[in-house]
């Protein structure tokens, strides 16, 4: 059967510090995003644009900046996702920022309540994204969507999925971390959640942390990835608006969405951060259409 993939666009850098990603979604568009998935034998579908409010570029009020807006923006969010899954296709979530993964997952979580499936998120990201308004070094929601799927955030954004959290922590496992703030720490250890850090993929390789990472995927799982791009080297992707150095090579990324692949429960996916006003040429958002196509099946010798 052949596979509807959704395209939603999103685009905002309502949780950001530094403008542009909100140009995301077109990029990924103008790389060939649509083109790409349907060579590969997907059915495409472009659902536009969603609408929200400006960023204001405020100062951050009791540690968070723009919550009206942000949860503007994931209510749109919510809403197209939850109602592409209802509809039986795959959500491509173009962001943007990474605060949309908030209303994503908060959508594909209730669905997965209601379908009876095992919900698990890889989280992809140079970053940890489990600040809270009271630890946060930016107030930026892009680096809290975690603390607000698992039900620690501002209650605005938190318990959409129709449960306090939307994760339960080992639901979730984060691959290529690399900046993790100091009070941030403090929480990973906390909650206890699963850090496959570069230093895990640099002794392991990426293939025993993806064995690792994908061992209880079984055929009642729901597989959601949540793809920062600033996961990869900015050597390699220097478009986006907080590069780490450090990243997993291209080879190490095409091998995890290989992968992830191979699982065939792939059922959601967030595609954020990328910024085209610091891309060279589109440069990242043509990496991010290539890692895509691997994740839904595109390999060397695949027809
Ligand atoms: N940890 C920093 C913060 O909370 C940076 C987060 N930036 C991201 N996260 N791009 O993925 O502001
Ligand atoms: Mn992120
Ligand atoms: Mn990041
Ligand atoms: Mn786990």
């Amino acid at each position: 059967m052949v596979r509807t993939v959704s395209l939603i666009g999103a685009p905002t850098d309502v949780g950001a510090s530094v403008r542009g990603a909100g140009m995301g979604p077109d990029a990924l568009r103008v790389a060939g995003l649509y083109e790409t998935l349907t060579r590969i034998g997907m059915a495409v579908i472009d659902h536009g644009n969603l609408a929200g409010p400006p960023t204001p570029w405020a100062p951050p009020q009791g540690g968070v900046r723009h919550l009206e807006e942000v949860v503007a923006w994931n209510r749109s969010v919510f809403d197209r996702v939850a109602a592409v899954l209802a509809a039986g296709q795959v959500p491509l979530l173009m962001g943007g920022d990474h605060c949309l993964a908030i209303g994503s997952i908060s959508a594909v979580a209730r669905h997965c309540r209601y379908a009876k499936k095992k919900l698990r998120v890889l989280w992809l990201d140079a970053h940890s994204d489990v600040n809270n308004p009271a630890i946060s070094p930016s107030g930026n929601v892009h680096g809290m969507p975690v603390s607000c799927l698992l039900g620690q955030g501002p209650s605005q954004l938190v318990g959409w999925s129709g449960q306090p959290a939307a994760l339960a922590p080992a639901d979730l496992d984060f691959i290529g971390i690399r900046s993790v703030d100091a009070d941030e720490k403090e929480a990973i250890r906390e909650i206890g959640l699963s850090v496959y850090d570069m230093r895990h993929i640099d002794e392991h390789g990426m293939r025993n942390t993806m064995t690792e990472a994908l061992q209880d995927v079984d055929e009642d799982t729901h597989l959601h990835v949540s793809f920062d791009l600033d996961c990869l080297d900015p050597m390699d992707a220097p478009g986006v608006g907080t590069g780490v150095r450090g990243g997993p090579t291209y080879r190490e990324m095409q091998l995890c969405m290989e992968m992830i692949a191979d699982t065939g429960r792939l059922g959601s996916l967030d595609v954020v951060e990328i910024n085209p006003a610091l891309d060279v040429r589109n440069r990242t958002a043509e990496l991010a259409v290539d890692f895509v196509a691997s994740l839904f099946g595109a390999s060397t010798l695949a027809r």
